[in-house]
């Protein structure tokens, strides 16, 4: 028996396993310099599991030699921004993007049956209805007045300044967003002026979501930020480590996405300089194609567009250049995509937005915040829009078509960014934050953001049952 191998067993056996016949003569195939890591690897995991004997099959699972053929890992790709960008300029330009938004989100709505009761507003202003009309527009202006809150809509006939008395309509008005669509029900009160009776968002009808057939795993992440000083190398090669480990769960994993951010980034916020251990974009991106390497080539990497990786900075964003770094183009387990996109996976449509809007929605509505950002991607799924804000931090690009409305209902909705793991389930439509592996950064700490950072959330795509493996307080 060679020397290297006596050290696996003996590590083995002294931590109290066997190893099968089978198990040694593939050990005594490994790389000298892998065999200390594959040996703890495995010890660990079968710990964990309570099963002390390390078999042939083990191995090869962890080497990669064996591969489920029962298991399905099919994957389409059903929206992809980066071929379809052809900003329009100017004002013309924005008038033709939020007009676009307009009729995407009028039809959606359509589909409600007080929608054949639609009057266009210039029709209103000039009928002043005494019964109660139906009309669409974008939030333009939103005022609470001591006891009255006054909302501005607009759609492409003109624009109406409505009156809301009613106290829990007043409420609901506080949670719209400057921009967003909505639908309000209205009529012309005896003592003048629009009165708004109801409002209604598009929303989400209920929804049965598509589901794999086989137990197939995708694992949801983001917001790497490699190149920071705060990134958590050893954190994320130690889930990379874990894809290849006999762990039952992992040997189920088939896709990986990564939500954005995959690098720091270079120029992003003011002195960032001094937080990079990678001060250019090449080097960040090498380093992560040196990382993502690592994962089994039997698993296929989506990666998505972050405010951090390079391209552009306004959404919807394209997938990172190939110019920066061929190689994440290369791979035939990787793939490059925009921010926003769709992919199916096993039929199971995800929605993958890397969540920049969340900074602005959080600072516009009271009761939300940067620790449940579940619940502000709920409010974007019922705005049936992605970043219904223009003009605030969040730069939107004036697309011809906006991309950033949420034409097809996902089966899951992914987002990351603000660097907290949080679920939550809305009529059918499984919600994502994926979190980061980046610990807090001082701006953070600063202003009192509490990341999670150091999570793996992983999906089964037949029961939607979800697990969070937690990386972050592993030696
Ligand atoms: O953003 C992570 C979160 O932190 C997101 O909610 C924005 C916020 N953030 C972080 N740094 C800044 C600065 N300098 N200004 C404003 N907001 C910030 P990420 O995109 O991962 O950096
Ligand atoms: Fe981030
Ligand atoms: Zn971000």
């Amino acid at each position: 028996m060679k020397k290297d191998v006596s050290f696996a067993l003996n590590y083995a056996l002294n931590k109290g396993f066997q190893i099968h016949p089978g198990a040694l003569e593939l050990l005594e195939r490994i790389d000298i310099n892998d065999l200390e890591m594959v040996i703890k690897q495995i010890v660990r995991e079968k710990s964990i599991q309570k099963r002390f004997l390390i078999n042939q099959d083990d191995l090869e699972s962890f080497l990669g030699l064996k591969e489920d053929k029962k298991l399905d890992a099919e994957y389409r790709i059903l929206f992809d921004p980066t071929s379809k960008i052809t900003t329009a300029e100017g004002i013309d330009g924005y008038n033709a993007f939020f007009a676009n938004r307009f009729q995407k989100l009028k039809k959606i709505i359509s589909n409600r049956p007080e929608a054949k009761l639609l009057k266009t507003i210039s029709s209103v202003i000039a009928t002043k209805p005494k019964e109660d009309v139906y009309l669409c527009g974008l939030v333009n202006e939103r005022r609470a007045e001591r006891n009255i809150t006054k909302l501005t809509l607009d759609d492409p006939t003109g624009s109406i300044e409505t009156i809301i008395f009613d106290i829990d309509l007043q409420k609901k008005a506080e949670g719209l967003l400057i921009d967003q669509f909505v639908m309000a029900k209205i009529n012309f009160g005896k003592n003048g002026g629009f009165i708004v009776k109801d409002i209604i968002l598009p929303d989400i009808p209920e929804h049965t979501s598509n589901r794999s057939d086989t137990e197939t795993y995708a694992v949801f992440l983001s917001d790497l930020h490699i190149g920071s000083m705060y990134f958590m190398e050893k954190e994320l090669n130690d889930f990379i480590s874990w894809l290849s480990s006999p762990d039952p769960i992992a040997r189920k994993v088939r896709f990986i996405l990564i939500c954005g951010d995959l690098v720091d980034g270079v120029g992003i916020y003011p002195m960032q300089d001094k937080e990079l251990v990678l001060i250019d974009i090449e080097e960040q991106l090498k380093k992560t194609v040196e990382i993502l390497d690592k994962i089994p080539k039997h698993i296929k990497v989506f990666m998505f567009s972050g405010n951090h990786d390079p391209g552009r900075r306004a959404l919807p964003q394209p997938a990172i250049p190939q110019k920066y770094n061929s190689d994440l183009w290369n791979r035939e387990n990787f793939f490059m995509l925009g921010n926003p996109a769709m992919v199916s996976l096993n039929g199971v449509k995800v929605l993958a937005f890397h969540g920049q809007s969340i900074d602005d929605v959080v600072r516009t509505t009271p009761g939300l915040s940067f620790d449940k950002p579940a619940k502000v991607m709920r409010s974007l799924l019922q705005a049936r829009h992605l970043s219904p804000i223009y003009g605030g931090q969040t730069p939107l690009a004036p697309e011809v078509e906006d991309m950033m409305v949420i034409d097809e209902v996902p089966d899951i909705f992914h987002a990351g960014h603000v660097h907290v793991v949080d679920l939550d389930l809305y009529r059918g439509i499984l919600i994502v934050n994926s979190g980061a592996w980046q610990h807090q950064t001082p701006f953070q700490a600063g202003v009192g953001m509490m990341p999670t950072p150091g999570m793996a959330v992983l999906i089964n795509l037949k029961t939607f049952k979800v697990w969070t493996k937690d990386f972050s307080s592993e030696d």
